[in-house]
């Protein structure tokens, strides 16, 4: 399966600068015989940073740079001057990039605001010059320290897209065909299962000056949590939605069953996901005529709103319902 360029987790070795060695020197001048000490600092490493892009949102770029190094800062000079320090390293990552350590799994940075920067790795200090050490008693210092090291190590960088409202359902329920319809994303649409294998964003425009954003994620199916299917890895990326919206096809032939499954394959990922509000959307309603919808057996204790893509029912109320449940 080629899979289009989506990457959503990368491991990579960081290292940030070792500061510059502060230095030992003293005044040198003509008809100045006793120049007093003036070793300079050195400069600081440079620092390893992730900037917010909302415009990226695929780690990509760094699926094939295992090693990131930052330079190290310079010498002190003399006349007391600093060294320059190494220079940043700045990875552009997309909104929603979360860091963590390897060894402990800790988070270190959540990457949340457009061009904010966020430092990943923190390069060394630079050690001190001997100008520094000048006392009244000891004139002559001959200390200057080494530059600290920087901050390295193996960090995991994984992408949480950032939706709104996340659509969960089973293979050609018809996701991405809603996704088109309510946005301006393109998603590819077809009748066969896992049609879509990466998840897609769109932004929904509600109400002339409102908006909010639907992420289409793969199908899930039953046992995806144990791997089957696509398994249940982009599940990652409504985590952080506020709203689930699951979607069944109005075809099926046992909706509450489908749901029931749908839940508990949520459930087996992450139970946090079953605390989110949430709607069921029964879709292709038009594929159903009237008596038969009339009938519909649906599951208890949810709101669900009947729609169809190609005709356009029930998708204003569906947004009402979204939006209600996005304002609480
Ligand atoms: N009749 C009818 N067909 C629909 C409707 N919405 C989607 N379909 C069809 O259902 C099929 C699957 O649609 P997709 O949007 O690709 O389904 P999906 O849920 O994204 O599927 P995966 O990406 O495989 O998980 C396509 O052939 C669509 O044309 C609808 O409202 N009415
Ligand atoms: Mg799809």
């Amino acid at each position: 399966m080629s899979l289009p360029n989506f990457i959503d987790h990368v491991k990579l070795y960081l290292r940030a600068g070792k500061g510059g060695a502060g230095l030992v020197h003293f005044m040198r001048a003509k008809f100045v015989p006793k120049g007093g000490p003036d070793g300079g600092d050195g400069g600081r490493g440079g620092h390893i940073i992730l900037r917010g892009a909302k415009q990226r949102n695929t780690l990509l770029q760094l699926k094939y740079r295992k090693h990131i190094l930052a330079t190290n800062g310079e010498p002190g000079g003399d006349s007391c001057k600093t060294g320059a320090s190494g220079k940043d390293v700045l990875i552009d990552v997309p909104l929603g990039t979360v860091a963590k350590r390897v060894d402990d799994d800790q988070v270190v940075v959540e990457v949340l605001e457009d061009k904010k920067k966020y430092i990943l790795m923190q390069g060394g200090k630079g050690g001190w010059g001997n100008a520094h050490f000048k006392t009244p008693t000891h004139q002559t210092p001959r200390i200057a320290y080494p530059g600290e090291a920087g901050m390295e190590g193996w960090m995991v960088l994984e992408l949480k897209l950032l939706a709104d409202v996340g659509l969960v359902g089973l293979p050609n329920a018809g996701k991405s065909t809603l996704l088109s319809v309510v946005s301006a994303a393109k998603p590819r649409i077809d009748s066969y299962p896992f049609t879509t294998l990466v998840p897609n964003l769109g932004v929904v425009a509600y109400r002339s000056d409102h908006s909010f954003v639907m992420a289409d994620i793969p199908g899930i199916i039953e046992g995806a949590a144990a791997g089957k299917g696509l398994g249940t890895r982009f599940l990652r990326h409504i985590e952080r939605n506020a709203i689930l919206l699951f979607m069944v096809s109005a075809e099926c032939n046992d909706i509450p069953k489908s749901y029931a499954m749908l839940m508990s394959e949520l459930e087996a990922h992450n139970p946090s996901l079953l605390a989110k509000p949430r709607l069921l959307v029964v879709s292709k309603i038009d594929l159903l005529d009237q008596t038969t919808r009339k009938t519909l057996d649906l599951p208890q204790g949810i709101t669900c709103c009947p729609i169809s893509a190609h005709t356009g029912e029930g998708i204003i109320r569906l947004k009402d319902l979204i939006w209600e449940k996005l304002s609480v």
